[in-house]
């Protein structure tokens, strides 16, 4: 990679992680470009860039997933690099081959790379080629037909279906009898078919309550590689994840080595340059299997900036412009524990659908050991276009009780109004014992969370019902003293109204 200074920057992406990338591009001193749609003129990223080019109406397909409009902005604003975030066009190889073709800088691994860890099965061929540790699986896709069965016999059930094209659960199915193989394989490849436009599907010996960790890594285009540490996910809700933490209850100073050790092996296999993360499952025995590779930044990327002290977009930033890696291995440094809730706008009173509408009222937690990223402010509109999450919120601690505890005490500061929350079930999870003990797997919400049951039992604390006091007296016009009448409701109903609006 040839090296090149980076002066501006055309983030192609919205909401949070957008305003997070230009504020890193704001310390190094490169200029900021943002694309905003229809629906995002007066969003946050749009005010924070230095420049901001419309790409189209609201919808996805016709703005953020267009590239020749988000190239097309990028070259007519003399934009040095593109970088992608994470979802939308993050890892679509097309999409970064097209950003090189105009001339321009991804930041990001190639397309080369994108593509091998695209395909599930391309990428466990090339990590079982690299003695990497795999979950037994058929060895490529398989139809419903002998080889499926073949497998099955020699392995034993509960077996996986998967689909080839992709991760996140689409197309999964868990066959536990040989009866239920063939129209599991049929299901998963029509699901499959539906959501990535490929059929293949391929089948794995199934784990039983994995635990889900991944490996932060980030390599230069001169040979250096390195991770940063484990990140646990396990805590997710249909695929979507709700808590992430680091370090790991379950992971030891031998086994981060190891496992350390196992990322960068499959980094290597494709030549990965750039931040990546190796998703891993953990059986019950503390065994760890490759289960995936993301060739983006991920969401949850500030547990692992909190626990370094390091920020992953100004090293992806200095690697794209084809510096080296500012630091060795042996330089990196954990400290403490770092926890993130993921803020979205779903109504625990509707199974955590998405909730839409204007953001009456917002005001954010602060103080010491936390971080907010935020991509909406009050008055923004939450749609129907876009993912439901609103922000993270991700609090450090010296131990992980520290942080567990801070994490509760800025959710509950939390005040927002206008749309549901998921807030009261990040506390439900944050104060649960089986949290508390890191007695965690891919099933607790599952088998502790009942979404009819009421799960705002939340002692608001002090400060906190002090917030809300004002809030309803009206932001301190008058002295708010509990019970007040005011509006023939009470302030406790007015309160209980203001929490179950979370
Ligand atoms: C598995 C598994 C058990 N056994 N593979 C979920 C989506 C994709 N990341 C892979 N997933 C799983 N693959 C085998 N062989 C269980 C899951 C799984 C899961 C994994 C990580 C985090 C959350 C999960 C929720 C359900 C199932």
């Amino acid at each position: 990679m040839a090296s090149r200074p980076i002066r501006k920057i055309l983030i192609a992406n919205r909401g949070e992680i957008a305003l997070r990338v230009i504020r890193t591009c704001r310390e190094m001193g490169i200029r900021t470009v943002a694309v905003y749609s229809a629906a995002d003129r007066s969003a946050p990223h749009v005010l924070a860039a230095d420049e901001a080019v419309p790409i189209g109406p609201a919808p996805s397909r016709e703005s953020y997933l267009s590239m020749d409009r988000i190239v097309g902005a990028a070259s007519s604003a003399g934009a040095d690099a593109v970088h992608p975030g994470y979802g939308f066009l993050s890892e679509n190889p097309e999409f970064a081959r097209r950003v090189r073709e105009a001339g321009l800088v991804f930041v990001g691994p190639s397309p080369e790379s994108i593509a091998s860890m695209g395909d599930k099965t391309a990428a466990r061929s090339l990590a079982a080629a690299a003695g990497v540790p795999m979950v037994p699986g058929t060895a490529g896709p398989v139809s419903a037909g002998p080889g499926a069965l073949e497998f099955c016999l020699q392995h034993g059930y509960p077996v996986l279906v998967k689909a080839a094209a992709g991760g996140g659960g689409k197309g999964m199915r868990i066959v536990r009898e040989e009866r239920e193989l063939i129209p599991a394989l049929r299901a998963a490849a029509f699901e499959a078919q539906s959501a990535f436009g490929d059929e293949r599907v391929y089948i794995e010996k199934y784990i039983e309550e994995p635990r889900h960790v991944e490996i932060q890594v980030i390599a230069d285009a001169h040979g250096n590689a390195i991770h940063l540490g484990e990140r646990e996910c396990s805590i997710q809700r249909r695929h979507q994840k709700i808590v992430e933490e680091s370090p790991s209850v379950i992971v030891d100073e031998e086994m981060r080595r190891m496992m350390g050790r196992t990322a960068l092996m499959v980094a290597r296999t494709c030549r990965y340059v750039n931040a990546g993360t190796v998703e891993f499952l953990v059986d019950r025995e503390k065994n760890f299997y490759f289960l995936e590779m993301n060739t983006r930044l991920q969401v949850e990327h500030p547990v692992t900036e909190l626990r370094t002290g390091l920020d992953l977009v100004a090293l992806q930033i200095r690697i794209a412009s084809g510096e080296e890696l500012p630091l060795t291995q042996e330089e990196v440094a954990f400290r403490g524990h770092a926890i993130e809730c993921r803020i979205c706008a779903e109504d625990p009173e509707n199974n955590f659908l998405p909730s839409t509408g204007t953001i009456t009222h917002l005001r954010s937690p602060a103080g010491p050991g936390l971080r907010e990223d935020r991509g909406v402010d009050e008055g923004g509109e939450i749609g129907v276009h876009y993912d439901p999450m609103m922000a993270k919120l991700i609090a450090w601690g010296p131990s992980r009780p520290e942080a567990i505890a801070r994490l509760v005490r800025g959710l509950r500061e939390y005040e927002i109004l206008g749309v549901r929350t998921n807030i009261s079930l990040c506390l439900f999870i944050l104060t649960h014992p089986a949290f508390a003990s890191g007695d965690i797997s891919t099933h607790f919400v599952n088998r502790f969370f009942s979404p009819g049951a009421s799960h705002d039992g939340l002692e608001v604390e002090e400060g906190a019902a002090a917030a809300v006091c004002a809030l309803i007296a009206g932001e301190g016009e008058e002295e708010c003293s509990p019970p007040d009448m005011r509006g023939g409701r009470n302030w406790r109903e007015r309160r209980r109204d203001f929490l179950r609006n979370r």
